[in-house]
């Protein structure tokens, strides 16, 4: 201890004993300019926005730093209950701008910087993103740390800390090249190292029998090759509420036992592989969205995060509670992002057996009583199973466990449906044959108390087919939680014009309730307003042209429609329904039939999985028809064409405030949800999409006239399966087949002939799952009818206008709140706030 005397608490009640730090323009320029010069070391001869940036980061991180601690404080005080969030995945993004706007500090440091001289842009640029998620679901689980910290709800998210986030996505002749993103290179001034709660985690060894005292058989995990996980803080800021949560992300590490020094020279080489094999574990974030992996790799991971975290949890609680866990699962709650942190069921029941020594009734109560599984994805790809081998290999007493609950499981199937062995063999944890697996899903069902879907009609597609024997079994495990995204980041921050203008005409109230932006809607009709409206989106759009110009060289009149998709490249997704209407917009201009309505600019992006072929063909075709599109002066007056390389939370950003047109076009009962959905509905763009995940409620909320909906539903799709025949469609719609003739002509892979066969073969088989030709001609009708309306300036504002009013549900405090109703039943704790005495 570095304290003189222990037994005196002066001198540490001294050493915290800290006068609140200034909030305001004053203030944050003088801790600004001693970081800026003392602390980093730069003069003026320094160009780089990095050290700029860091500096403010590091005034920032002060006045978070001791909220931080009182949040923790008035958590342990109020001996409240907590829930912890699972999830291999968190798609942070940047959090300089997040934090100026939480801490309220937005406009005081912006004058500050502009005072001495700096743009705050660039600044905020020169921050990495935090790429710790591949889409969709890395981002919900930031946003909800961002709505958990605003209702100051005690929970923690638990994830890991990857050296590489997701890949950097470059562009070269059209086709897509992987980059490792060393995001951490510069080192992050977000994060603090909390060594001293390491956690050791175990692998491989085998099991065995032993007597306790008493003589009472036990099976313990022995010979084990343990990892360290170091754990890394996150403060997760809440709006103006000082409240700090956390994010608590684990880094691997060998342990001791790597010691070279402990290794004789024999085996140097071998320890040195070793050492590293264990740090490999958080090198890399899986960049596989809606898709399983399989290697062991990941397995790993995925233990190694439920372990430390159940570990940690456990340790927290016994030193606030001791040893005793009756009451501990009315205390705790894990809720699990999908089933990739699914293992944290049998290796709860293993800690609180092995290492708590509880029974296994009870240790089977409190792990039912205390998890939640929150599934994200219907698509059979992307369900996750396990070789038992694997399992055997890695994880040896976990793997028993999972036996003894499938027995256990089976034996009430036996009970419930006396003789029906068809059904103890679909709902087996075990999937029988010749490699046997482990099914992910089901062992997450068995061990929780609540099952959820993430948008309405994915809940009920998940009751009525992939968990159906299961919700004939537990019906009352099973609810709905519509996804929702943070009105902080994907409102108030990333559109500035906007809220001004929001904060002018309904008050400042909407960022943290964000069902008053429904007091929006009679402004609709007002002339005036929808002036400033346009002023606002035109703006926008002059800045997403600006990051097209830079980013693909390719010039987008801001009075053009914006038309955009942006998400990861799948083939469900259907980006190429979308360059399939390019090609008719192309094909119709170039024959001089210019009845297209308003010119518009097509922007599509997203990555593709390194493995999947296919998504990176399509983004070649995206690319080639963009260059045929673009360079062809006849077309170029109504119609161009971009893909934006590397889309990430940072591009969204600039993306989602200038779009006039929300493409949301997925196969009906394929997008369990979708978020981006609602961050373009948040800034005023309208939708053009299908009857699928969260767009229904998108539709319900907004009211059918101000929605181009379009496509098959559902039911539809399941009912065409079986006797789908495109190429019949084909023959009978003449837009469709001069597209597919362009297509198969070679006319947009002039010097690599034959190259989109693929693709075509794709849309022409009687087995497209996604039915692209199906929905061509209602898709072109409904495009037509948005680029119509479109050339309406006030009708098309007051759709706008609508989008942005009845966006409010989608916020995710409505969502996180129906989590704490529903499955929580947290109480909110407010910390003693700092500096307002
Ligand atoms: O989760 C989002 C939804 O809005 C999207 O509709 C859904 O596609 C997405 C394996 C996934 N589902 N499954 C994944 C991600 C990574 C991985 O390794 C599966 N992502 C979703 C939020 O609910």
């Amino acid at each position: 201890s570095p304290f003189r005397d222990l037994s005196q608490s002066t001198p540490k009640e001294a050493l915290f004993d800290l006068a609140p730090l200034p909030m305001d323009q004053e203030g944050l320029a003088r801790d600004f300019k001693r970081y800026y010069a003392h602390t980093l070391g730069r003069d003026r001869d320094c160009k780089s926005a990095y050290y700029p940036y860091k500096a403010l980061a590091i005034a920032l991180r002060d006045r978070l730093m001791e909220r931080w601690k009182r949040t923790r404080l008035a958590h342990d005080e109020a001996n409240c209950k907590r829930t912890y969030y699972l999830s291999l995945e968190f798609l942070m993004g940047r959090s300089l701008s997040n934090a100026l706007l939480n801490l309220g500090v937005d406009d005081a440091a912006q004058k500050a910087l502009y005072d001495l001289g700096l743009v705050y842009e660039e600044l905020e640029d020169a921050e990495m993103d935090a790429g710790l998620g591949n889409g969709g679901l890395g981002r919900l689980a930031a946003c909800f740390l961002d709505s958990c910290a605003t209702l100051q709800l005690p929970v923690k998210g638990y994830g890991l800390r990857y050296e590489y986030g997701m890949f950097r996505q470059l562009i070269e002749n059209g086709r897509q090249l992987e980059e490792p993103d060393h995001w951490l290179r510069d080192g992050n001034p977000w994060e603090l190292e909390r060594p001293e709660y390491t956690q050791r985690i175990p692998f491989g060894g085998h099991t065995e029998q032993y007597k306790d005292e008493a003589g009472n058989l036990h099976r313990r995990w022995v010979d084990t090759h343990d990892v360290l996980a170091v754990p890394y803080d996150i403060p997760i800021p809440g709006f103006k509420n000082d409240t700090i949560n956390t994010l608590r992300l684990w880094s691997a590490a060998a342990t001791d036992e790597f010691d070279l020094g402990e290794f004789n020279a024999g085996s140097y080489p071998e320890s040195v592989a070793a050492k590293n094999n264990a740090e490999h574990i958080t090198m890399v974030l899986y960049p596989n969205d809606a898709s399983e992996n399989g290697k062991e790799l990941r397995l790993r991971q995925q233990f190694f995060l439920a372990c430390a975290s159940i570990k940690d949890v456990l340790r927290e609680w016994i030193r606030l509670h001791g040893r005793d866990f009756t009451e501990f699962a009315d205390n705790n709650c894990f809720q699990l992002n999908d089933t990739h942190p699914a293992v944290s069921v049998p290796e709860l029941m293993r800690q609180l057996m092995d290492e708590q020594h509880l029974d296994w009734d009870t240790a089977w109560s409190i792990t039912t009583r205390t998890m939640a599984y929150t599934n994200h994805t219907l698509l059979p790809e992307a369900l996750e199973r396990w070789p038992v081998r694997l399992f055997q290999q890695l994880l040896p007493r976990v793997l028993e466990i999972i036996y003894e609950i499938n027995a256990r499981f089976l034996s009430k199937v036996a009970a419930r449906w006396p003789g029906d062995m068809e059904r103890q063999r679909r709902m087996s944890l075990i999937e029988e044959g010749g490699d046997p697996q482990v099914r992910m899903a089901f062992l997450a069902i068995v061990g929780s108390f609540s099952v959820n879907g993430v948008a309405a009609l994915h809940s009920q597609l998940l009751k009525e087919g992939l968990f159906r024997d299961w919700f004939e079994l537990w019906p009352e495990k099973f609810n709905n939680k519509t996804n929702g995204v943070t009105p902080r980041r994907w409102l108030a921050m990333c559109n500035p014009g906007l809220r001004a203008l929001l904060d002018e005409t309904i008050g400042e109230h909407w960022v943290h309730d964000l069902k008053r932006l429904e007091q929006l809607a009679p402004q609709a009709d007002d002339a005036a307003f929808r002036k400033r409206w346009d002023g606002i989106k035109r703006q926008n759009k002059e800045r997403l042209a600006a990051l097209v110009a830079a980013t693909c060289r390719v010039e987008f009149p801001v009075d053009f429609m914006f038309d955009v998709q942006v998400k990861r490249i799948h083939e469900y997704k259907r980006q190429l329904l979308n360059v399939l209407h390019v090609i008719h917009l192309y094909n119709r201009i170039k024959h001089g039939d210019k009845d297209i309505g308003a010119p518009r600019c097509v922007l599509i992006g997203g990555k593709a999985a390194p493995g999947y072929e296919i998504a990176k063909l399509i983004i070649k075709l995206i690319n080639n028809v963009a260059g045929v599109v673009n360079s062809d002066p006849e077309v170029s007056d109504w119609l161009r064409v971009a893909f934006i390389p590397d889309y990430r939370v940072s591009v969204m950003e600039v993306l989602a405030p200038g779009t006039d047109l929300s493409e949301q076009i997925s196969t009906a009962g394929k997008e369990a949800s979708g978020t981006g959905n609602m961050k373009f509905m948040m800034n005023g763009a309208v939708t053009i999409g299908t009857l699928d995940g969260a767009n229904i409620e998108i539709r319900e909320q907004v009211g059918d006239d101000n929605f181009f909906l379009f496509g098959h539903t559902a039911e539809e799709v399941q009912r065409i399966r079986g006797h789908y025949d495109p190429n019949g469609i084909i023959a009978n719609d003449p837009a469709l087949e001069e597209v597919m003739q362009l297509l198969e002509s070679g006319h947009f892979s002039q010097f690599e002939q034959g190259i989109f066969s693929p693709l075509v073969q794709g849309i022409r088989s009687p087995h497209d799952p996604w039915l692209t030709a199906a929905d061509f001609d209602s898709y072109r009708r409904a495009q037509l009818l948005a680029a119509e309306t479109y050339q309406d300036r006030e009708r098309w504002l007051r759709m706008s206008i609508l989008n942005t009013a009845h966006s409010g549900f989608f916020s995710s405090d409505r969502t996180i709140a129906e989590y704490n109703n529903d499955i929580w039943r947290l109480e909110p704790v407010p910390p003693t706030p700092w500096g307002s005495a």
